[in-house]
């Protein structure tokens, strides 16, 4: 198929599930065409079958707010215009899916028919896409789209919740690339961090509220107090400042190092022990996923998606969205015994087998079909 992929390009979340997604997509044969305003940060190979479309807004004085949603519809047409497009699939619903029903609307007037899916990832529903500003946008470009999926049970049921929507939504789990995420041999990395041999706890994130990331520094400090132990914070974003005040405050600061962002997160994940996940909102929570197919597994919060992903009492554990005392229990248990931790780490890993984009790239092929059959 020729399959038109509109999304952000930037670090996590959305935009890596909707690259990786193109990727197998051209590996697998289909012809692929990402249109976004830059080249995506995980766009990082050639293939043949890839192509890219930069959507460029001009500026003009009378306009406060670049008028993006018109720039990306207007790109949409042109795409599929040029490339005869079979299908667009858009990756997170604010604005992108609104373009995507414009683009079609302005198509069908010169008589070309183009379907198109959107993909709900998580904050468009559960955070921005309810707010009065976005929400009636967001209900009826959902509504209008051909095919809607969700990323876990708890964002589809969310999306009901939250919305009017008369639409079927097909939930279909992100995925991971086992070849790229698995467990690295880097005992000198490990060493250089933990001298003493320290056990290892990990965060990464966009440092935004909604992570909670001063639960990771609580759960951390008390971890800290039983257990000789390091905490690596990867990422960067809003709250980075804040954080690094609270670490002086509990005076666990010489024990935390903040790594800024990171393209080969594999690498420092495969030293890790633990990883910590204590987010407000979470609709599926892939940078678990990624911990998890490096072997190390999960403390984390209940929110939206994660008990989905990390399974309680097997490849982690799940608490109660802000009950550090719980989760820094849970931390010791697993951390405190090398054999149990061994055997978390084993689970953590067969689980994420589960979500191999093997496994996951056929389910969207199939529903591909399924919607440019019926539409
Ligand atoms: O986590 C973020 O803040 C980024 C965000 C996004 O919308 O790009 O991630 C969302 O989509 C990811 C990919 O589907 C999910 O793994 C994240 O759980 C989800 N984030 C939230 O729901 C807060």
């Amino acid at each position: 198929m020729k399959i038109g992929i509109v999304c952000y390009p930037t670090y996590g979340g959305s935009g890596v599930v909707a690259t990786e997604l193109g990727k197998a997509l051209a590996k697998a044969g289909h012809e692929v065409h990402f249109i976004t305003y830059s080249q995506p940060s995980r766009l990082d190979f050639f293939n043949e079958n890839i192509y890219y479309h930069e959507v460029s807004v001009s500026s003009y004085p009378l306009f406060q707010y670049l008028p993006y949603e018109s720039a990306l519809a207007s790109k949409i047409v042109d795409v599929v215009l040029n490339e005869r497009l079979d299908l667009l699939h858009v990756h997170y619903a604010i604005p992108h899916a609104s373009a995507a029903y414009l683009a079609k609307q302005i198509l069908k007037s010169k008589g070309i028919h183009i379907p198109f899916i959107t993909t709900l990832h998580g904050t468009d529903i559960t955070l921005v896409g309810k707010d009065p500003s976005f929400e009636p946008v967001v209900t009826f470009s959902i509504n209008e789209s051909d095919g809607v999926t969700a990323v876990s049970e708890s964002l589809k049921n969310d999306t009901y919740d939250e919305f009017e929507i008369v639409s079927k939504i097909e939930v279909i789990p992100n995925f991971i690339d086992l070849e790229r995420f698995k467990k690295l041999r880097k005992d000198h990395f490990k060493i250089a961090i933990c001298p003493n041999g320290e056990k290892l706890l990990m965060h990464t994130s966009n440092f935004r509220k909604v992570k909670r990331i001063e639960d990771v520094v609580h759960v951390f400090h008390k971890v800290n107090q039983k257990i000789p132990s390091k905490l690596l914070l990867v990422g960067d974003g809003p709250e980075r400042t804040s954080i690094e005040m609270l670490c002086r405050e509990l005076g666990v600061q010489q024990d935390v190092r903040f790594l800024g962002k990171l393209d080969v997160i594999e690498e420092v994940l495969s030293l890790a022990d633990l990883f910590l996940l204590t987010s407000e909102k979470e609709s599926f929570g892939l940078a678990a996923l990624e911990a998890m197919a490096c072997e190390v597994p999960i403390i984390s919060s209940d929110a939206g998606g994660l008990p989905e992903v990390n399974i309680n009492g097997v490849t982690g554990y799940v608490s109660k969205i802000g009950d550090t005392d719980d989760m820094a229990k849970n931390a010791i248990s697993i951390l405190e015994d090398d054999e149990v931790l061994a055997r978390f780490k084993h689970n953590a890993h067969e689980r994420a087998k589960e979500f191999d984009i093997a496994n996951i790239l056929p389910l969207y092929e199939r529903y591909y079909e399924e919607v440019t059959a019926k539409s």
